[in-house]
């Protein structure tokens, strides 16, 4: 998964590789929540998450995907102009 999201093969994943890696696993990211991973992921803040990284956080992946989900749901609804 690593290397699927690493476009350009350079070792380390940036923001826009992030985004574009997520939403090619189908999850519609904001900017925001999308910063909220990187916040997340990389460890050393210094804006690329390298394997080491990655590595860790995957461990948390699930939780973040599922901690996501009202996220969507949430876009969904203001998206259809229905707030509940
Ligand atoms: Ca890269
Ligand atoms: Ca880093």
């Amino acid at each position: 998964m690593f290397n699927t999201i690493d476009s350009d093969a350079s070792g380390s994943i940036s923001e826009t590789e992030l985004i574009n890696g997520l939403r090619e696993q189908g999850y519609a990211v904001t900017p925001s929540e999308v910063q909220q991973l990187m916040s997340r992921l990389d460890l050393d803040k210094d804006g690329d998450i390298l394997f080491d990284e990655f590595a860790t956080g995957l461990l948390d992946w699930k939780e973040v995907g599922l901690a996501m989900l009202p996220f969507a749901h949430l876009c969904d609804w203001f998206g259809n102009g229905n707030v509940r």
